[in-house]
């Protein structure tokens, strides 16, 4: 019997789909994609064509959703599953400010009405040496920046994440300085790779995961795809982000994966995937070389790490 589409969940589809049809990432960004879910990630089939890497395959739904870094909710791996139960990313809003021709404080639903949310499934590398591959949805971050219309002086772009201390406990201790804070250069933020993500395995981001808008910057290690994003500055001079003020000899500002690199206290030339044993190679700019290099060529990686 052929089960109709509306009755099966996204994440069920994902489980029974194994064949991904395997393209460039720059593919991706192409006409040829399917154009994404509805921005309340309602069930639709054809955007199930994922594609993955050779050797990839997608990380299951309950890993990625119990095994997390989102400090707010404590340093534990299984901590932010447990201790976000609270959060309530909704009503929520995004203010844009700084060096742009249209600052303006956006509620969320309404933000999402202006944008196409679309597909992609995108490696994670933490900084720790694992990874997973996760099917995200979301929508460029390129496309929000073209609303804001930066000037020619804006350089870089700050993110910070809600500072909420009553919903968010770790908030209330000197765990990390608060708000985490992270930053990318103008040519980075505009790569059509860098996501604005809302959603994943077409349930709306949970909230360890960074509900209800979380950055993720795929060749860049994980800590730079900071969560539950509430306000986006455009700057000229570059911002400090959160690791990078609490230990600058250990994570730069490009914090780019580079297996040729070492973070000062371990290897970053091997990576275990979250659900296997054996390690693998990482590599360069987590397999997205092709499409970032371009970007640091006249840059030394030891010294801009
Ligand atoms: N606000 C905030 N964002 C954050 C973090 C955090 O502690 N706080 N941790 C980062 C780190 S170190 C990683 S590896 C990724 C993990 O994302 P995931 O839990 O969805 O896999 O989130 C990043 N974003
Ligand atoms: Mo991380």
């Amino acid at each position: 019997m052929k089960i109709p589409n509306s009755e099966i969940t996204p994440y069920e589809l994902y489980l029974n789909r194994r064949k991904f049809i395997k393209s460039t990432v720059l593919a991706s960004i192409g006409a040829s994609l399917p154009k994404g879910l509805n921005a309340n990630h309602s069930d639709n089939s054809e955007i199930y064509n994922a594609y993955l890497d050779e050797g990839d395959e997608l990380n299951k739904f309950s890993e990625i959703t119990t095994y997390n870094n989102f400090y707010e909710f404590w340093s534990g791996k299984g901590d932010p599953a447990k201790y976000s139960k609270d959060f309530k990313p909704e009503p929520w809003t995004i203010s844009v400010d700084g060096l742009v021709n249209k600052p303006k404080t956006f509620d969320f639903d309404d933000l999402l009405k202006k944008i196409t949310i679309e597909d992609r499934v995108y490696r994670l590398r933490c900084v720790e040496a694992w990874s997973m591959v996760i099917p995200w949805q979301g929508f460029p971050l390129s496309a929000l920046i073209n609303i804001a219309e930066p000037l020619s002086s804006a350089k870089f772009v700050k993110f910070e994440t809600i500072f909420r201390p009553t919903e968010m406990p770790a908030q209330s201790t000197g765990l990390l300085p608060w708000p985490y804070v992270e930053g990318l250069r103008m040519d980075e933020a505009m790569n059509p790779l860098t996501l604005l993500s809302t959603g994943l395995y077409g349930h709306k981001l949970p909230n360890q995961n960074g509900a209800p808008i979380r950055l993720v910057v795929p060749w860049k290690y994980g800590f730079k795809s900071i969560k539950s994003i509430t306000k986006i500055s455009f700057t000229e001079s570059r911002p400090v982000s959160t690791w990078q003020s609490l230990a600058p000899h250990e994570y730069g500002f490009y914090s780019n994966v580079n297996p040729n690199v070492d973070h000062p206290r371990w290897s970053q030339s091997t990576e275990r995937r979250i659900g296997e044993f054996k390690r693998r190679k990482t590599l360069m700019y987590n397999g997205y070389e092709k499409e970032v290099s371009y970007m640091y060529k006249d840059l030394d990686l030891k010294k801009f790490f």
